[in-house]
């Protein structure tokens, strides 16, 4: 894929980098986005529904059960080579860091050292009332595993909607928009609040900021740059842009 002489001289130009990704990142390993809509027998159910404190309180075996099911499929999955891509940059650029409002985890398992989660991992599951983190439980047929300690039920370690972020990811990550001086914005509809503000952060501060995302979206007349294309092919040519 051709880069543009001006895009390819911002980006090798970037040494404090960083990265805000969302599911298009993660849509060429095969997890389906957000807003796909859900498959098969989950087809008859809104994901803003199952995603949500109401949600669980209404029918906790089904979102749990949801949630086992995406959890199951992550096992199936492997970070693309627009993961990979941004593992690589990180080993050109140290200190580069990613903030994702993925839950996957596929950033880390690609090889980056430094990414932020804000909207928490699908693979850790907590108590929902002391949220300590629990290692095994047991799946049951019929309802939801309960904590050894104080028998509530357990959840899955995410942000639902209505659910405020992690409030020292979120501060990290407002950190890392405000002194970056190059911002890839890879795979995000930008509709969700507040994680969308972070890319206006790194406007303001100056920054570079380089959309990828084979759609427009709301950011895209705002970035300095705005790049059509599947992370999975542009990606690996902007790091290859900067690789010599
Ligand atoms: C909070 C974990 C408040 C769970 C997730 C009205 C206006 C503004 C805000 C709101 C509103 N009503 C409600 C709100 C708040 C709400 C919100 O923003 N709603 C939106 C939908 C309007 N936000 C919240 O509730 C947040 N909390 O606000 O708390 C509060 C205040 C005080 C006190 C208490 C509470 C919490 C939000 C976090 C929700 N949790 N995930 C789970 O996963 O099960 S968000 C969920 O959506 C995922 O994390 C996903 O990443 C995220 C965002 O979506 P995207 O990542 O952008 O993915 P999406 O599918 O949308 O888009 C994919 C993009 O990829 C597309 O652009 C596509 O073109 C592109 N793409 C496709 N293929 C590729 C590609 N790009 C590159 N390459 C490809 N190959």
């Amino acid at each position: 894929m051709e880069l543009g002489r001006e895009l390819r001289a911002a980006l090798r130009g970037g040494r404090q980098v960083a990265v805000f990704s969302g599911a298009g990142i993660s849509a060429e390993s095969g997890v389906p986005t957000f807003r796909d809509a859900q498959k098969g027998l989950w087809a008859r159910f809104d994901p803003m529904e199952l995603a949500s404190p109401e949600g669980f309180e209404r029918n906790p075996k089904r979102v749990w059960d949801w949630y086992a099911m995406r959890r199951q499929q992550l096992q199936q999955v492997q970070p693309n080579p627009g993961h990979y891509a941004l593992a690589r940059w990180e080993r050109l650029r140290p200190g580069l860091k990613v903030v994702t409002q993925n839950v996957d985890g596929l950033h880390q398992r690609a090889g980056n050292s430094d990414v932020i989660e804000l909207h928490g991992n699908i693979s850790r599951v907590r108590c929902s009332l002391e949220n300590v983190i629990v290692e095994q439980w047991e799946e049951r047929p019929d309802e939801v595993p309960r904590c050894g300690q104080c028998a509530a039920y357990l959840r899955p370690d995410v942000v639902w909607f209505g659910e405020l972020l992690p409030p020292e990811a979120y501060a990290r990550a407002q950190e890392v928009m405000a002194t970056a001086d190059l911002v890839l914005v890879v795979g995000t509809s930008a509709l969700v609040q507040p994680a969308a503000q972070l890319p206006y952060i790194a406007l303001r501060a100056g920054a570079v900021v380089v959309e990828v995302n084979p759609e427009e979206t709301p950011f895209s007349a705002d970035a300095t740059f705005s790049v059509r294309g599947p992370a999975g092919v542009v990606l690996p040519a902007m790091v290859e842009a900067i690789a010599d």
